[in-house]
């Protein structure tokens, strides 16, 4: 008999569907050698608080060896773990255990650029005619300036002058992370090597950073509006490279790929990730990233909270994304300010906002993505002075923008919306530095850690925990419907209400959330067609308020700010 190779085995390979991936910043989770940065050992020390929570997979940052201009997204060596983590063996050794914990782990993949210390960017930068030079995006001068009014997504131009050859490089990032040349065959049988090479190790999967840039424009010619992020984004050819690395690679593996893909559609996430010219298993878009950002997503303009907009994109994704396509759903990761922060309402309601977030995360058509801390309610943090913030991004910013804004309000655009909020480390105790080390860390730690932190939640029933560790139950339980089942919003016209059903076969559920800071006046017996009459079941609700109330009287009733509730019946 022919033996079945499991790992060759692709068909029904659908267990990413019914995951719950938790995102672990390294840097920042647990600190086991007491040297001020998380590191793997540290995460393997905690594996049994993740076991606890209910997690099924862990997505790490970047761990690779890397001068850190980025926080690893500039990796200067990609089979390699940065000493700061560990080593490989230590990477192995975690893995075994995870593996023996039914704990997968996906590894971040950094394919549009690497750091400028790279070997092969080093070799390129020794002139015209060195192997690695076409490794890169070279451009001559114009006029004695910048080849094209490309900027970089991080502020500034994206072409960085090089005095010895006189010829300007691409980077889409900082200067320090060069662009790729994804035109040349032999850039993308690198990353074929790299992908294998940690497969054959026994990873689970990939994130892959910012992948729908890799394509760039036929032309090296200016953009009518080089502001516009559109502009930098999903040229067909980054399609064609991509089916092509996950044809000879991912296809030949049981792993989960998820790609990371501004810019994305739902019909775009339908073409990439279904089989037909599949790119990857599931899309992370950000669609949802914009209700409170403008439609370039500026990092530093905040918008108040458009629960409209919110509602007409998760209709869209729920109803709209193909059988064979996926997506995968999250509130925050490490380049944004803290869900809870951003979303809810922490001076008032933060228990309540904190639970909702919760909710709607683990209900939606998706695999959900559990950002570290959010699980415990972590806040945005009160840096307070630039000297705090560690982020190249949010530094570019500020030296970018003080000879022309004042200064204070320079700093709260930063403190209310850099990517460090997210990178704090985790508050497990109020020990000295919320234990996450014994010594300072890298970045400062919230002074909240006194009040919100994971050892003080672990025996209360009230807790922003213990609701994340029961919602992850109710998403595996019910996955079927969740994943598989129809959707269709209620009350949609309501403001700031968000109520959906889901329904498959004879199980129905509907999600009951006041998302805004307001009582809201409603009848919900009337709203939801009397949907409780019969047996219906109350899995879950972040108010104690009696529930019967509201559902069974025929009576308008108060709905409390952020309230919510999951419903659930059989026929
Ligand atoms: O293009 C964007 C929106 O216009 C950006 O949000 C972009 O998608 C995002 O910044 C990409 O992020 C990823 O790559 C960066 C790194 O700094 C981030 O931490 C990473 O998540 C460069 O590698
Ligand atoms: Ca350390």
């Amino acid at each position: 008999m022919k033996k079945v190779n499991e790992n060759n085995n692709k068909l029904n390979n659908n267990w990413f569907k019914d995951i719950v991936v938790y995102q672990i910043y390294p840097k920042s989770f647990y600190d086991f050698n007491n040297d001020g940065i998380g590191d793997l050992k540290g995460i393997e020390e905690k594996v049994d608080y993740l076991k606890y929570l209910g997690v099924d997979a862990i997505w790490f940052n970047p761990i690779y060896k890397s001068p850190q201009d980025d926080n690893g997204y500039d990796i200067s060596d990609y089979y390699n773990i940065d000493e700061m983590f560990g080593n490989n063996e230590d990477l192995f050794r975690l893995l075994d255990i995870f593996h023996k914990n039914n704990i997968k782990i996906l590894m971040d993949l950094v394919m549009n650029h690497t750091s400028y210390q790279h070997y092969w960017f080093q070799q390129a930068l020794k002139g015209k005619d060195n192997p690695y030079r076409n490794y890169y995006v070279w451009a001559k001068p114009k006029n004695g300036k910048e080849p094209t009014n490309w900027k970089s997504i991080f502020g500034g131009s994206a072409w960085e002058f090089d005095p010895v050859s006189e010829e300007y490089y691409l980077h889409y990032f900082l200067k320090e992370q060069p662009d790729l040349n994804w035109k040349n065959q032999e850039v993308r049988d690198e990353f074929i090597k790299i992908i294998k090479f940690w497969l054959d190790k026994g990873v689970d999967g990939f994130r892959l950073d910012a992948v729908n840039v890799i394509g760039k424009p036929d032309k090296l010619e200016d953009f009518k509006n080089p502001d516009d992020i559109q502009n930098y984004h999903n040229y067909p050819i980054t399609f064609d490279y991509l089916s092509e690395i996950y044809e000879k690679t991912f296809k030949k593996y049981n792993v989960f790929v998820m790609g990371e893909v501004a810019e994305t559609t739902v019909d775009l996430a339908n073409k990439i990730t279904s089989s037909k010219k599949k790119c990857m298993d599931a899309v992370i878009h950000f669609e949802h990233m914009k209700i409170d950002r403008n439609e370039n997503m500026e990092r530093f303009e905040k918008r108040s909270v458009d629960v409209e907009k919110f509602k007409k994109i998760i209709k869209n994704w729920n109803t709209n994304l193909n059988e064979d396509a996926w997506t995968t759903w999250y509130w925050g990761n490490h380049d944004w300010d803290r869900a809870i922060s951003r979303f809810g309402n922490v001076e008032e309601y933060y228990l309540e906002s904190g639970k909702m977030l919760a909710t709607i995360l683990l209900t939606l058509k998706g695999t959900p993505i559990i950002y570290q801390g959010d699980e415990i309610g972590m806040t945005n943090c009160a840096f307070p002075s630039i000297d705090e913030i560690r982020d190249k991004e949010s530094i570019n910013y500020y030296k970018l923008n003080i000879e022309k804004e004042n200064k204070d309000v320079l700093l709260d655009k930063i403190k209310s919306c850099s990517r460090d909020n997210s990178r704090t480390p985790f508050q497990w105790d109020n020990s000295d530095y919320a234990g996450f080390s014994k010594v300072k860390p890298w970045i400062m730690v919230n002074p909240n850690y006194l009040k919100i932190n994971l050892k003080s939640q672990i025996d209360d029933n009230n807790s922003i925990l213990n609701y994340y560790i029961k919602m992850i139950g109710i998403r595996k339980k019910y996955s079927n419907i969740i994943n598989f089942g129809s959707f269709e919003l209620m009350g949609e016209n309501i403001k700031d209400l968000l109520i959906y059903k889901r329904e498959i076969n004879n199980s129905s559920m509907i999600v009951i959330n006041n998302f805004s800071s307001n009582y809201k006046e409603i009848n919900l017996h009337d709203l939801l067609n009397n949907y409780c009459y019969n047996n219906c079941e109350i899995i879950i609700a972040n108010y104690k308020i009696s529930l019967k109330k509201l559902l069974f009287e025929k009576k308008i009733k108060k709905l409390p700010p952020f309230y919510s509730a999951i419903l659930f019946t059989k026929k």
